[in-house]
């Protein structure tokens, strides 16, 4: 049974999370034929992407599926790790990305948000980034993704808090393009994916890539990469992850 429901329509693409019983949890399963998606859309000249939950569910998706990460002492985002290989491709796809998010957003789907170029809600959508929760110690990259898009005072409360922001403060703060009402949170994205799709798909690709490599042009040196790596290192060898994964799969609240 596929994960995801995919169809493409002048020229604009859709991708639909169908996984309801995990809560659209992105297990590599699922991410690899998302990735598929995105590569045959880019092969059949999508001028703009859509990314979405087929059901309307009340979560758009729990973020990466915890069953899923490492429980041993090893790095649990490290480069191959397939919400690492999507949330590239994401950012490297040719053609602007929409999240159109109905329902929350956990971990490493809100960090997939804030990998699309615009983002969509309506008022029920939310968004969490939860680290915090599970004791992981979050990559560079992803702490980068969200300086780039938020106020520091907001991405220090979100990564901190691991709270739910809601959708009126998550249009306030930037998260979210637009919250328009549920009935029409489709024809209002799908709009705005038509506008992109008739402008020039060669200057919008030339904008996506300046800006990508813009917003990641930090410069660090090595010493201090391998510093920041240390102290992911530290967390991931130490107590919390071990007690804060295995709570998770355990149904229980983490003892920190
Ligand atoms: N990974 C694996 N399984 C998950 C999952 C996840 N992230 N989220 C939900 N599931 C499973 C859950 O165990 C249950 O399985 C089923 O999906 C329905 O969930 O039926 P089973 O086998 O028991 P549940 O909890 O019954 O649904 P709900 O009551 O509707 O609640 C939905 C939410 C989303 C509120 C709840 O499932 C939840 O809190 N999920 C975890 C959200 C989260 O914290 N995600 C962050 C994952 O970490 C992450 O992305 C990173 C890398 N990070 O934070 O650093």
């Amino acid at each position: 049974m596929p994960l995801i429901r995919t169809t493409l329509a002048d020229k604009i693409g859709t991708i639909a999370f169908d996984h309801d019983d995990k809560r659209n949890a992105l297990g590599a399963d699922l991410i690899a034929e998302v990735i598929a998606a995105l590569d045959s859309f880019k092969a059949d000249g999508a001028r703009v992407v859509v990314l979405r939950s087929a059901s309307g569910g009340k979560v758009w998706s729990a973020g990466h599926d915890v069953g899923e990460l490492p429980r041993a002492d090893v790095d649990p985002l490290p480069y191959s790790d397939p919400l690492e290989q999507l949330l590239r491709a994401v950012k490297a796809f040719p053609a602007p990305v929409i999240a159109m998010v109905h329902g929350s957003a956990w971990g490493g789907a809100c960090d997939l948000v804030m990998a699309c170029d615009l983002v969509m809600g309506d008022e029920t959508c939310a968004f969490a980034i939860t680290p915090a929760k599970l004791g992981l110690p979050y990559n560079v990259a992803g702490i980068l993704n969200f300086m780039s898009r938020l106020p520091l005072t907001v991405v220090k409360e979100m990564f901190f808090s691991a709270n739910l922001i809601s959708a009126e403060r998550a249009e306030r703060v930037g998260i979210v393009n637009q919250v328009v009402p549920a009935a029409s949170l489709e024809a209002e994205t799908y709009a705005m994916a038509r506008t992109i799709a008739s402008r020039s798909s060669k200057a919008i690709a030339a904008s996506k890539e300046a800006i990508r490599v813009l917003s990641e042009s930090v410069p660090i040196n090595p010493a201090t990469y391998e510093y920041l790596h240390g102290l992911r290192r530290d967390v991931y060898f130490g107590p919390d992850y071990h007690e804060g994964t295995a709570a998770f799969l355990e149904k229980r609240a983490p003892k920190f």
